[in-house]
């Protein structure tokens, strides 16, 4: 088990039966994934944009580790908290709005204790190192908690210290990964799993491959004329380019702009210039047999 990662026992289903249960449905968002080794990218990256970037709110914990009228939450602002704790101040209350899977981000060095409505200890279901990819908000813990409800954390500080604190509901990271069979950098639409953990091992998020066993077709290949849709945005031959339909024998659609008799365009538009030229001398000559 990676050291930076703690969980409770939890089965990691094999890569089959996770396809198998991906193909299915969505994980439930009310729980964590089984496959969930450790959290997202992107709910990582974007917890840190708050460390980073704010909106920042200063929050004074309240005395007392039963929450009182003059506690502060911290749920009216989704963005970063700095939470000052102390000997004296040691609470703040969360509630949420919605049932499921939370994560809290914060520091160990100061490491927030959340309780229930009734004051009983809430256990994270994982606990994960994540200073490498956001050394504000070292540590993240995986709660899953009821709407509604509301939620104590409780600190512990022997002088006045402030901590940081983000809140994030983990399914609204899920993402979509795929295998790039081919590899051209390019996940296919087959057999895809959306998940807001790291995903199984070969999968990656970007998912846009048409034909996943031909690493010349993908959204970033050049649309050439051969009744393929090279670069996957559903249009068959859309190719803008006048040059690249300018081969009467690869242009083999109206979409390549070719005439309709075959023509190139690049044909095409030398027949019209020589016929212009041609129009002029005819009018220059009648115009000096008028004279
Ligand atoms: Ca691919
Ligand atoms: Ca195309
Ligand atoms: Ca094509």
């Amino acid at each position: 088990m990676n050291p930076r990662i703690r969980t409770i026992a939890r089965p990691v289903l094999p890569l089959g039966a996770l396809l198998a249960t991906a193909m299915l449905s969505r994980p439930s968002a009310a729980t964590i994934p089984d496959e969930c080794a450790a959290l997202g990218r992107a709910l990582i990256q974007h917890s840190c944009f708050h460390a980073q970037h704010g909106p920042f709110v200063d929050v004074l914990a309240g005395a007392g580790e039963q929450p009182a009228a003059h506690t502060p939450n911290v749920d009216n602002v989704h963005t970063h908290y700095s939470v000052t704790v102390g000997p004296d101040n040691v609470s703040v209350t969360y509630t949420p709005k919605r049932p499921g899977s939370w994560v809290i981000f914060g520091s160990p060095d100061i490491e927030p204790q959340l309780r229930d409505v009734h004051g009983a200890d809430v256990v994270p279901l994982m606990v994960e190192d994540v200073t490498d990819a956001c050394p504000g908000l070292p540590q993240a813990q995986l709660y899953v908690l009821d709407a509604h409800a509301r939620y104590t954390l409780v600190y512990t500080a022997s002088v006045l210290s402030t901590t940081p604190l983000v809140i994030e509901n983990l399914h609204d990271f899920d993402t979509e990964y795929g295998f790039d069979l081919d590899g051209d950098g390019f996940g296919g639409m087959e057999n895809t799993v959306f998940t807001p953990c790291t995903p199984p091992p070969g999968m990656i998020a970007n998912v846009r491959d048409c034909n996943d066993e031909d690493p010349e077709i993908n959204p970033d290949a050049t649309e050439i004329c051969d009744g393929v849709d090279e670069n996957c945005n559903g249009l068959i031959d859309d190719v803008t380019k006048a040059e690249d339909a300018c081969d009467p024998e690869d242009a083999v659609s109206e979409g390549c702009r070719c005439s309709p008799s075959g023509t190139s365009t690049r044909a095409f538009a030398l027949s019209a210039l020589f016929a212009l030229f041609a129009g002029a001398r005819i009018r220059r000559r009648q115009a000096s047999r008028r004279r």
